[in-house]
């Protein structure tokens, strides 16, 4: 067996855009290995060009059919785009979408789309380890617009989306009377709302419940300059696709015109932050689980310490280690 190359050898390779290298690497962060830490590290520095979108919405609201119409769309722009998918739902490897008419297999062979489903940890979805150092990587590989395709259930899903620059949500008929942005409570966070499947006749009454929400102030402006547009797509008749592109091209330009973009790369910055930390002190809560944890949770189950001061205490021996 050929030796394991170093993830750090790989960076160059991701860098320079060899496809093999950008799998193997994805491979090791989404398994999480210690080993490609500080690869990821140099990858980081080395990314910070690419527009990440976000797409989000219930299972079966269309999203990775949208997604394959959308990536031609940009493709034909002469962009590269690489689909990072945690859907557990329909992941994008092996199945048909819409019957057999529109295949991501039809993408493959052009080098300048590369597509990614993500094993998640629940049934719901959860966050898939190593979403955003993936996003990273196809970044750093030179892909110019980077799709992030995840279910908008849960909190870790909604930390997805808003480590993007922009934000789409999906609402779909068919799939009961509510908006499910709502109940997901993903409503706010969208810079482009679209409502799929324009072809079934009930997609009228979605677009209306879904424009009368938005008027009743449940969308605040969070760029400037930006009016959160709705729009509505059918992925099954190829409408509204290059309106959606279009709306993510101008949605970049208002970003930049207004100096958005840089609280947003602001705000991303603060939630990588904030999660990676959560990350660590995760890891670490497990490697002490025997010994130092066992303690405080007597102390805490005894209630000589409140889970607050045993939560301080925790960090301030745990939290310097290396
Ligand atoms: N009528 C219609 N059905 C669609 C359209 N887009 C997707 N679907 C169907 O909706 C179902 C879910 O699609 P999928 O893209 O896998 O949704 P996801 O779970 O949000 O990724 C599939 O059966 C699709 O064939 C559309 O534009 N019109
Ligand atoms: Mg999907």
């Amino acid at each position: 067996m050929a030796a394991v190359v170093p993830s750090l050898e790989l960076v160059d390779r991701v860098c320079a855009g060899e496809i093999n290298a950008i799998a193997r690497l994805l491979t090791r962060a989404e398994a999480g290995s210690a080993e490609c830490r500080p690869a990821l590290d140099e990858i980081y520095r080395r990314a910070g060009r690419a527009h990440v979108v976000g797409i989000t919405g219930v299972p079966g609201s269309g999203k990775s059919t949208l997604v394959a119409r959308l990536a031609r769309e940009i493709r034909a722009s002469g962009r590269k785009v690489a689909i990072v998918a945690i859907d557990p739902s329909s992941p994008f490897t092996g199945g048909s979408i819409l019957g057999d008419r529109i295949r991501m297999n039809d993408l493959a062979g052009d080098p300048g789309i590369f597509v990614r489903s993500m094993a998640t940890r629940g049934a719901l979805g959860g966050l898939a380890r190593g979403t955003l150092e993936a996003v990273d990587i196809l970044d750093a590989a030179g892909f110019d617009m980077v799709i992030v395709e995840t279910v908008g259930v849960g909190q870790d899903e909604v930390d997805i989306v808003r480590a993007s620059h922009t934000t789409v949500v999906m609402s779909a008929p068919g799939l009961g009377d509510d908006i499910q942005a709502i109940k997901a409570g993903v409503l706010e966070i969208a810079d482009i709302h679209v409502v799929s499947k324009c072809d079934r006749p009930d997609a009228n009454k979605t677009l209306i419940d879904l424009k009368a929400m938005l008027i009743m102030g449940l969308a605040l402006a969070r760029v400037p300059g930006w009016k959160v547009p709705v729009l509505a797509t059918s992925s099954a008749r190829g409408e509204g696709v290059a309106e959606l592109f279009d709306a993510i091209v101008r949605h970049r330009a208002a970003l930049e015109a207004e100096g958005g973009i840089d609280m947003r790369r602001r705000m991303i910055a603060e939630r990588r932050l904030l999660k990676a930390a959560e990350g660590i002190i995760a890891d670490r809560f497990e490697q002490h689980r025997g010994g130092r944890i066992a303690d405080l949770l007597g102390n805490v189950m005894g209630r000589q310490t409140s889970p607050y001061a045993a939560a301080v205490e925790l960090l301030n021996e745990i939290g310097m280690e290396d």
